[in-house]
């Protein structure tokens, strides 16, 4: 893969290298910089580029503004039966969820299902890590978080959800687990800004422009509103997210968080709930013969030459640690002046 003027080829410990040297830079405690950056390796690793190198940008813009702890000390509190709660002390989610996980799985596969609550928490990544380090446990998974006011919902113009994204994991044996993960937006925002940030129109469907109207240019777009994927569907979904991961878990919707950032430009803050089921908790010893069947219906999609999702990521982080990734050069020398 070679370089040319606008993209420069990296191995990942290349971007690993210029993470860990960004966030250090720009003074995020260190027991908190290899796991952002491991997950801004494992976006470029993944092929995700919204939710890779380029989410430095805004750790940095994060970082700068204050509007995360870099120093946080996320904690359990102290919750009764299912419940798991953590609160991130303002820092980036990774701490907070590393912190909650081992008890979240001992409460799923001690009650059946258990609920992972963190409150206080900076968002900016994809929800696919989450997920999968639950079915890493032969657990199913559920994730959503808020983010800030970007998207209006279906039949207004006005921005009042986040890109709210929901991700779904189911453990397979012996496979890649089943996993989707999407903004209920039409696209992710970082998307949208990956656009701008080289100069492409967008797709028609993705926003309106300020007076409402729909619009392909992608700063027109930021300045209005993202528009829901699905029409009302996506609206209704987007709903729940704010109601799961906001009031639900006593944390802030989109629109508290957008206001909460105060013009900063600054990451989401937040809520996250991440849900974990144990199969054997509903069926017992009969739950592997289940799980197994659930094989059938895979099957019978890729067998009519439709995709699973995540097999498009799962083939990249087959790819990329040979083969290297390449990022825009612009993005890269903007990100290496800092570092
Ligand atoms: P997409 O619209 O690309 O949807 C992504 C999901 O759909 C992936 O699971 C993807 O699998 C799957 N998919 C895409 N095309 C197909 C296909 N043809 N057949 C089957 N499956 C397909 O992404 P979004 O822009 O909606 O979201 C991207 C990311 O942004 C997510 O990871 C999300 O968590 C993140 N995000 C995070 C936010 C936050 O606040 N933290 C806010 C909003 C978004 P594959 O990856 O294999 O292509
Ligand atoms: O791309 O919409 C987005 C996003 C928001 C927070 C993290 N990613």
């Amino acid at each position: 893969m070679a370089d040319d003027k606008t993209m420069i080829h990296l191995s990942l410990d290349d971007v690993r290298d210029l993470a860990y040297r960004v966030l250090r830079r720009h003074g995020l405690g260190e027991a908190h910089v290899p796991l952002v950056a491991e997950t801004i390796v494992a976006g470029e690793r993944d092929g995700c580029a919204a939710h890779g190198v380029y989410r430095l940008t805004n750790c940095i813009r994060t970082l700068e503004t204050g509007k995360v702890n870099p120093h946080a000390v996320p904690r359990i509190v102290p919750a009764a039966g299912a419940v798991v709660r953590v609160d991130a002390d303002g820092g980036f989610a990774q701490a907070a969820f590393d912190q909650g996980l081992p008890l979240l799985v001992e409460k799923a596969q001690a009650h059946g299902i258990a609920i992972l609550a963190i409150n206080h928490c900076v968002h900016f990544a994809a929800l696919w890590p989450e997920i999968e380090a639950v079915t890493a446990h032969g657990l199913v998974a559920l994730a959503c978080t808020p983010s800030h006011a970007w998207v209006a919902p279906a039949g207004g113009t006005a921005p009042l959800f986040g890109t709210n994204p929901i991700a779904f994991g189911w453990p397979r044996p012996d496979r890649d687990p089943y996993v989707f993960d999407f903004a209920t937006s039409a696209v992710a925002r970082g998307e949208i800004e990956l656009h701008r940030r080289a100069g492409k129109p967008i797709p028609e469907g993705w926003t309106i422009d300020a007076q409402g109207n729909p619009t392909t240019d992608p700063e027109a777009g930021l300045a209005g509103a993202l528009l829901t994927f699905g029409g009302h569907k996506g609206s209704a979904l987007s709903t729940m997210v704010e109601l799961l991961a906001g009031p639900l878990i006593g944390d802030m919707t989109s629109a508290e968080s957008l206001a909460h950032d105060d013009g900063a430009l600054a990451s989401p803050y937040g809520g996250e709930i991440v849900i974990a089921i144990d199969p054997a908790g509903i069926l017992g010893e009969a739950a592997a013969a289940h799980i197994a069947r659930a094989e059938a219906l895979f099957e019978g999609i890729t067998g009519q030459g439709a995709r699973l999702p995540s097999e498009r990521r799962f083939a990249a982080r087959r790819r990329t640690p040979a083969e290297g990734v390449t990022i825009a050069r612009e993005l890269y020398e903007e990100l290496t002046r800092t570092a």
